[in-house]
């Protein structure tokens, strides 16, 4: 069925009074944002102005590997997702010559580029998900590729760019004691995607495994402008049991935390046969989202 995850507004002048941590503390405690897989902060349009990419001076020396994902069909509803960086790809001409390789910041720049040109419709979203995450549909899914955990942060080069933005809302460097426990001594001590940012430049079928935070960290998540809607799944916390007992039940028997391994992915359908509460949500770009420590969820 589905329940829509909860969502809330704020603007700048706000966000340049209340960092993140804060705000997010108080949305989960005071405002029931706390026994759900994720919420969905809205920032207004002038936070959202400040995200442009059109100004930005990329980085040079940026390197990525793109993901190969294969994906098998372990049981019904339950699906392998395995992984292979494709690092680095040598692009050969037709006469089987090597071709000078795309830098990554051009690669990024290129996905960009296309971002830029497509057309978003935002009516038929919903339906496109569903059926993206159906069973009829991912039974036939052999592969996808996927620009993902990029070690990178766009919003720390907005933010280092432009004074007026509201600082404690770089996920790049949030304050408190991780960032302090990790950060200095250029950089060596950062916990990449833990203490740092990273960037998913994902297209249309490319899918995140069901998984839950290192650490059981919570986590944030802006999409940025000219993305189309990213849609997010996560199950109720108090049902969470159902779906791992199912799954050591029937094929991961020895594994106390079989989606601890980052290399599952589920179908809609499972969760309504196993009377699971799943929550979901189309993230926009500027919107925000922040999942819940030691919740599991996944995106695409
Ligand atoms: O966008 C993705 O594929 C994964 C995002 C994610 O897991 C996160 O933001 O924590
Ligand atoms: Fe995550």
């Amino acid at each position: 069925m589905g329940i829509r995850s909860p969502e809330f507004w704020t603007n700048l002048p706000h966000m340049h009074e209340e960092g993140f941590p804060e705000i997010f503390d108080y949305l989960r405690f005071e405002k029931g944002g706390e026994n759900v897989p994720f919420l969905c902060l809205h920032p207004d349009p002038d936070f959202l102005e400040m995200l442009s990419l059109d100004e930005i001076v990329w980085p040079e020396n940026f390197d990525f590997c793109t993901t190969s994902s294969s994906i098998k069909n372990e049981m019904p509803g339950v699906y392998k997702l395995l992984k292979k960086q494709m690092c680095p790809a040598k692009p050969l001409d037709e006469n089987g010559e090597q071709i000078p390789q795309m830098s990554a910041i051009d690669a990024l720049k290129e996905h960009l580029g296309k971002m830029k040109q497509q057309s978003i419709n935002v009516e038929t979203d919903e339906a496109t998900f569903r059926q993206l995450l159906s069973r009829k549909h991912l039974e036939d899914q052999t592969h996808f590729a996927y620009n993902e955990d990029l070690a990178f942060s766009v919003l720390n080069l907005l933010a280092s760019s432009n004074s007026d933005f509201p600082q404690k809302w770089n996920f790049d460097n949030v304050p408190g004691p991780l960032k302090a426990l990790c950060s200095g001594d250029g950089g060596i001590n950062e916990i990449l995607g833990v203490s740092t940012a990273m960037v998913y430049a994902g297209t249309a079928g490319t899918y995140s495994s069901y998984h839950v935070e290192d650490a059981d960290c919570p986590s944030a998540n802006i999409l940025l402008p000219g993305s189309a809607g990213k849609a997010w799944f996560g199950i109720h916390p108090d049902d969470q049991w159902k779906l791992n007992d199912y799954v050591r039940q029937q094929f991961r028997k020895k594994c106390p935390s079989p989606f601890l391994h980052k290399d599952l992915m589920i179908d809609l359908e499972l969760l309504d046969e196993l009377g699971i509460r799943w929550y979901w949500c189309i993230q926009r770009p500027g919107d925000i989202i922040l999942t819940n420590p030691s919740v599991n969820y996944f995106v695409k």
